[in-house]
């Protein structure tokens, strides 16, 4: 592990988040309000040790974990659901599977240059954000 995701990083691309958040049941007034959000990471990383917050003007989330522990997570102000999530690197990527009542749940964190990209996955669908550090 050579890549270093801490600091805070604004959005800068968000690409199929509606069906995203159709595929994880949110309602209709919810995914117009969330599709107009411009969220912020904000990632703390020590060693294998990660606390990732993201902000919006609507709601916040925030999520802690070890690499390679699998704890609880309740998606509290998303879709409000239990899973087991696991957090693991996969070379520089960070792959979390969040093992519920959803399948083939999870998402990918990686860097690339200056961005760091996220690709969030619920059934058959994929959202693909992108973030650039703060200035
Ligand atoms: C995933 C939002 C929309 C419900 C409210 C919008 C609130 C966000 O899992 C996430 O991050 C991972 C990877 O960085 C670490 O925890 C956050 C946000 C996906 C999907 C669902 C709309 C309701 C906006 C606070």
């Amino acid at each position: 592990m050579l890549v270093d995701y801490s600091g805070t990083w604004d959005i800068v691309s968000n690409v199929n988040s509606e069906a995203y958040m159709v595929a994880l049941g949110i309602d209709f007034a919810t995914r117009k309000i969330a599709s107009m959000l411009k969220p912020q990471k904000v990632i703390k990383q020590d060693g294998d040790c990660f606390i990732i917050r993201t902000f919006t003007t609507f709601r916040n989330y925030e999520s802690s974990f070890k690499i390679g522990e699998e704890v609880k997570e309740v998606t509290k102000g998303l879709d409000n659901r239990t899973v087991q999530s696991v957090v693991n690197w996969k070379n520089d990527k960070l792959v979390c599977v969040q093992k519920g009542e959803k399948k083939n749940r999870g998402w990918t964190h990686w860097i690339q240059g200056d961005e760091l990209h996220l690709e969030l996955t619920c059934e058959d669908q994929v959202c693909k954000q992108i973030y650039k550090r703060t200035l």
